[in-house]
């Protein structure tokens, strides 16, 4: 094999939870300047050089061995890194059974689609969690885990953590999410119960029982994920001073309310409907009106057996959060209702001024649907039929047409179920939310929707891929750029890695004064019916500026297309405005608000019917809410310490242990993991302020020289902060504990730290010996203080 120069001169060293240097010494990689007073102030890169440019013939080759890429469990040892470097080393990881790697700051997950025995055990958590350093086992989801757990401790001050899943559907988000949650519900168990009605629990069991009724919920099996999230959610789990689970908070965002009225071929409803249709017993299919001979038109593809079909596992799950059987009652009832409800049609009516009536075969399930959801028969055929104009101080009403009826029959289905899922995540926080004074921190873990591309797209697509934009967003803000703007604002020397950033794009969806969302706003609080055509040429007209957006003049289907981060997307405008408007009939909410089914009407009780507009229309829009929602997201991230993990789905068919190239090159592109390694590989992910370093570390270097006897010469008041930090290291860097034979893998423990104008930038390879130094001196020293007061008794 060739062996080449490697293109930059940098440590490896790199991930936030500290990665060993591979690289052998090379001539290229000394530093520019030799360490002295100032020694710690070296050249990150050559000025000539950038860790993007290829060092001539070396992207077929590899400096190191090919036959054991699969042992390399950082990819920032990849040399030289590139898509196709990363891509060989995963595929050789994937073959050999290694599902996880590091990517600097990142944990890059595959997805083994099977289950691998024992990968998540209760030993094994407890072995990362009971390791000195965990960051020297094996690459895992747990060290991410145990990372932000230790974390939230803090070295200098307690720092809440959020754990980002990312990756797109299918690549296993709620699956890592899961085991985050296992992980923490294990090594921060507490002996915390909850006492409700009937039920006294362990709040752990809650906070994991969350899980299976979200799902039942909120998933459904799609093209791409028979478990596919059709919500996102971000979850708070709320540790005490001891460190110790007291309770938990969930936040869902935008659950896909439409699929409960509208499957696409192929694809299913909610699980929780299925999981009714399955795992009832005769009597309660008696009462729900479901017997086995029925089939219904909102619950297409009931026959593929999916693992979530787990009826049993959900009502447990209910019991163990308190939902008493009563109100499982209830929740049912108004399920079954909804089902019979999709099979109700309205025939054809030629005369404008009659409604149209049920077609014949519908009666009974509308019959059984009134029943089910507690109202009156004739009151719920009107509210389906009939529409009622205000003007002025009179009601004037209005029959619907065929399609109008069909409308208003998908929009109770929806409106019922979304406000039956939004009570259901309020009982869940009831029931597992700490009160306030009993928790002092937070870790977040962070599952939403990954980014979407149909042959079909519209406003639910552009508001899940808006999302992703947000989150990528945050990742290259927090981390790339950052990361470089610090090093040059720290007086480091840096050539710049080039990343893709995505402002433009989110400045075409939400910026100011003109964007997407605003012009779709405006259009959805205009009181007239949205022409696809005009709405499309005003896009054109507003946004011809933005480079992220092109129209096809000649295609039938109006349409504009988004060049996201991940990918183009066509966004189809017919219905857009009409989705974003979202318009609930009044008369639907008030026909709810009189049912006997006393759920149904506490859900709508309080649904609000003012917040509209002097023309009636609500000013409250999908898009508007969403926004809204992941604003307050993005603020709660800023305040902590993220840590990501991005899933790859190594084959669109899910099927176990095949991997494609061509799925996963687009991935790894997507999330622009080549760019974050080559960040991360030249890195600091550790900076401290010089006043907290001399707080923290101060007392190693005074212990040193008092053992060492010498005299502290260097000793000067008029010290700046930085001159006293660069003294604390030059004593620190000579003791062997820093020595680089004790680090066979870095031969330069100097290129671990550089002094910047305010802070110290650290790899872990430098905090690690500080830190084992620290503990030493002050368990010496308690020791010290022991026998003193033993000697003095
Ligand atoms: V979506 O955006 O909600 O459609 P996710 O959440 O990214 O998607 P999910 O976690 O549901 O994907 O994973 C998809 C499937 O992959 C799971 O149902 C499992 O069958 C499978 N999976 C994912 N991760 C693992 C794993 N670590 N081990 C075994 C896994 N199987
Ligand atoms: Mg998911």
């Amino acid at each position: 094999m060739q062996q080449l120069q490697p293109p930059v001169a940098v440590c490896t060293a790199s991930r936030a939870s500290g990665g060993k240097c591979a690289l052998s010494p090379d001539p290229c990689s000394a530093p520019l300047e030799a360490p002295g007073v100032n020694g710690f102030v070296q050249k990150v890169h050559s000025p000539h050089s950038s860790p993007n440019d290829p060092v001539e013939g070396e992207i077929q080759a590899f400096l190191i061995d090919e036959d054991q890429l699969h042992t390399y469990d950082d990819l920032t040892k990849v040399n030289p890194v590139t898509t196709s470097t990363v891509l060989k080393c995963l595929q050789a990881r994937y073959s050999a059974k290694v599902f996880y790697t590091h990517a600097g700051c990142t944990l890059v997950a595959l997805n083994p689609f099977e289950p691998i025995p024992d990968l998540y055990s209760l030993d094994v958590m407890k072995e990362y969690h009971g390791a000195p350093q965990p960051q020297e086992f094996k690459p895992h989801i747990f060290i991410v885990a145990e990372e932000a757990y230790r974390n939230v401790q803090g070295q200098l001050e307690p720092v809440n953590q959020s754990l980002v899943v990312s990756g797109e559907s299918g690549a296993g988000k709620t699956w890592t999410s899961r085991c985050l949650m296992k992980y923490y519900a294990t090594v921060a168990a507490s002996s915390s119960v909850v006492k409700s009605q009937d039920t006294v629990e362990r709040i752990e069991r809650r906070v994991l029982d969350s899980n299976p009724i979200m799902e039942a919920f909120g998933n459904a099996c799609t093209l791409r994920n028979n478990n596919s999230s059709r919500f996102g959610k971000y979850i708070q789990l709320q540790l005490d001073r001891c460190q110790l689970l007291v309770g938990a908070s969930v936040q869902t965002y935008l659950l896909e309310k439409t699929r409960v009225a509208c499957q696409l071929a192929n694809e299913r409803n909610f699980h929780i409907f299925y999981q009714m249709m399955k795992g009832a017993t005769d009597e309660q299919r008696k009462e729900w009106k479901m017997p086995r001979s029925r089939s219904f038109v909102w619950l297409p593809n009931a026959e593929k057996t999916v693992d979530e079909d787990c009826f049993d596992e959900t009502v447990e799950a209910m019991v163990h959060l308190g939902i008493n059987a009563e109100r499982q009652r209830q929740i049912f009832r108004i399920l079954a209702g909804i089902l019979q409800l999709g099979n109700v049609n309205f025939s054809f009516s030629t005369d404008e001024s009659q409604p149209c009536d049920l077609d014949e075969q519908s009666k009974d399930f509308w019959q059984r649907a009134a029943e089910l959801l507690c109202v009156t028969a004739e009151e719920l055929r009107t509210c389906l039929r009939v529409r009622t104009l205000k003007a002025g101080k009179q009601s004037v009403l209005k029959p619907c047409s065929q399609a109008e009826c069909s409308m208003r029959r998908d929009c109770l289905a929806k409106v019922i179920y979304a406000q039956l899922f939004d009570w259901l995540v309020t009982f869940i926080n009831n029931s597992m939310c700490a009160d306030k004074s009993m928790w002092c921190n937070f870790i977040g873990v962070l599952d939403v929707y990954g980014f979407e591309c149909f042959q079909i797209n519209n406003l639910e697509q552009l508001c899940i891929n808006y999302a992703n934009e947000k989150l990528q967003q945050h990742f290259v803000a927090h981390y790339l750029k950052a990361q470089q703007e610090e090093y040059v604002s720290e007086g480091l020397e840096w050539s710049f890695v080039k990343y893709q950033d995505n402002q433009r794009c989110l400045d075409l969806l939400e910026g100011s004064p003109v964007s997407v969302f605003s012009l779709l706003n405006e259009e959805s609080r205009l009181n007239r019916v949205s022409d696809a055509k005009t709405f499309m040429a005003r896009l054109e007209k507003e946004l011809c500026v933005n480079a992220n957006v092109s129209w096809d003049k000649f295609s039938k289907v109006p349409h504009f297309t988004v060049a996201h981060y991940a990918g183009k997307v066509n966004y189809q405008i017919e219905r857009m405005v009409e989705k974003n408007k979202d318009p609930v009939p009044p008369e639907l909410t008030h026909l709810l608000q009189k049912s006997d089914n006393p759920l149904l009407r506490q859900i709508f009780s309080d649904k609000e019917t003012e917040n509209t507009t002097s023309k009636g229309l609500s000013r409250v829009t999908v898009v508007s809410k969403f926004k809204n929602s992941l604003e307050s997201l993005m603020k709660i991230l800023h305040t902590t310490t993220p840590h990501y993990t991005r899933c790859i789905k190594p084959n669109p068919e899910c099927k176990p242990l095949t991997f494609k190239k061509e799925e996963v090159i687009l991935q790894l592109e997507a999330c622009g993991i080549v760019e974050t390694i080559h960040i991360s590989a030249a890195g600091f992910p550790i900076r401290i302020p010089f006043k907290s370093f001399l707080q923290r570390y101060g007392l190693i270097a005074k212990y040193l020289i008092f053992k060492s006897g010498s005299v502290d010469v260097e000793a000067d008041r008029s010290d700046t902060l930085r001159q006293e930090v660069e003294k604390l290291l030059r004593v620190v860097l000579q003791h062997k504990a820093f020595d680089p034979s004790h680090n066979r893998d870095c031969d330069k423990p100097n290129s671990w730290v550089h002094c910047g104008r305010t802070k110290v930038f650290l790899t872990q390879l430098m905090l690690d010996p500080l830190e084992d130094q620290r503990k030493k001196i002050l368990s010496q020293c308690a020791f010290s203080i022991q026998c003193c007061w033993l000697r003095f008794q």
